[in-house]
């Protein structure tokens, strides 16, 4: 009996070697371990091993069983790994990091310009802020000196939210987050979309973009509000621009100012851009109004700070002479290849 449990284990580990596929181990387990195998038959002369070695010889029997088994598992389990391989090497092999040698989309005109501005004001020591496309009323009125039942909150017609919240209605909704974030002195700016329900037409969407920024040191003047605006479009517009400021009302600045650039394209001198005025409309902003300064913890006896919110929809429509805003949320990408760099 032993020898024959030795004689089967050696059959085993031979056949084993020659076998190529699953199948072939499917059928050498059923041939050993099956109802007639040839192991599971040893099973059935035990009866007949004298009783003082049936201790050993079934020991030896059942050894050999789980080595059988375990053999022929261990030789599917290198098949299939073989078979997965070869899979693997005939697939097309595709290097996701090799760089795309054809362009087959662009960035929208409008981020485009966003990421011009960021990098002009990074160069200054600014940082670019998120904001939250839904804000809370605190956030987006009354951390900004617009308090409930004031007139002011008429100036932008909200999308309000069943639980109070609002649809932002301007970028000036993250000032207090950001004047409570950072240690003075601040220097940021935070792009982002904002809504209202306006109607629309060639300048007005109901969803937009602004792009807002804050400087809050010792000392901040209208004149650091004029040096950064003027050499951000500076270096849009690749040539020296003139600003000028004429008096506007927001309740989180004073004085406010809407800021005016000389008209890029015609020097001033009159064309359909600026429509023949010379200047052309851009950016309102103003000295950080001393509550808001105080709602972001600031106290205003020590510092001052100023503030703009550029429409970042109008400075993209300048740029590339896009003469309607609705064409940048048109999704037109056959459009969008039209529109070259004015500027
Ligand atoms: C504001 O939203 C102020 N929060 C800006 C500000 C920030 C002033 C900091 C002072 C200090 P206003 O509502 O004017 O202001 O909007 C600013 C700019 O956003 C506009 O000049 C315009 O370019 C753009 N804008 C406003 N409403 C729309 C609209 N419906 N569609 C497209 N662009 C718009």
């Amino acid at each position: 009996m032993q020898d024959r449990i030795k004689e089967i284990l050696s059959y085993a580990r031979e056949k084993l070697e020659k076998i190529n596929s699953s199948a072939e181990c499917q059928s050498l387990r059923v041939e050993l371990l099956g109802k007639s195998g040839k192991i599971t038959e040893l099973f059935r002369f035990m009866k007949e091993v004298p009783n003082e070695k049936k201790g050993e010889v079934g020991k030896m029997l059942n050894d050999a069983k789980s080595d059988v088994e375990k053999m022929i598992s261990a030789k599917e389990t290198f098949l299939a790994d073989l078979e997965l391989e070869k899979q693997i090497n005939s697939v097309e092999k595709i290097d996701i990091t090799i760089p795309s040698t054809e362009c087959t989309g662009s960035l929208h005109p409008r981020t485009i310009i966003q990421h011009e501005i960021e990098e002009v004001f990074k160069s200054m020591g600014f940082v670019v802020e998120d904001g939250n496309e839904v804000e809370t009323e605190y956030n987006n009125f009354t951390a900004v000196n617009v308090p409930e039942n004031h007139p002011a909150r008429d100036m932008q017609d909200t999308f309000w939210l069943d639980n109070g919240q609002v649809l932002k209605t301007h970028t000036s909704a993250a000032q207090n987050r950001i004047l409570k974030k950072y240690p003075l002195p601040i220097r940021a700016i935070f792009p982002g979309r904002c809504f209202r329900n306006e109607d629309t037409d060639a300048g007005h969407e109901n969803t937009f973009f602004q792009l807002e920024g804050v400087i809050v040191d010792k000392d901040v003047s209208v004149g650091n509000l004029i040096y950064f605006m003027k050499e951000m479009l500076s270096k849009i517009f690749k040539k020296e621009v003139e600003v000028r400021l004429r008096p506007g009302f927001f309740p989180f600045t004073e004085p406010s100012f809407e800021m005016d650039v000389r008209c890029p394209f015609c020097d001033g001198h009159g064309c359909s851009t600026c429509k023949q005025g010379g200047w052309i409309e851009l950016c309102p902003c103003g000295m950080i109004h001393p509550e808001v300064l105080k709602n972001g913890g600031i106290d205003p006896e020590k510092y001052s700070g100023c503030a703009f919110g550029l429409g970042l929809d109008r400075m993209t429509m300048l740029s590339f002479g896009i003469n309607d805003i609705r064409e940048l949320n048109s999704g037109n990408l056959k459009l969008f290849k039209q529109f070259k760099l004015k500027a």
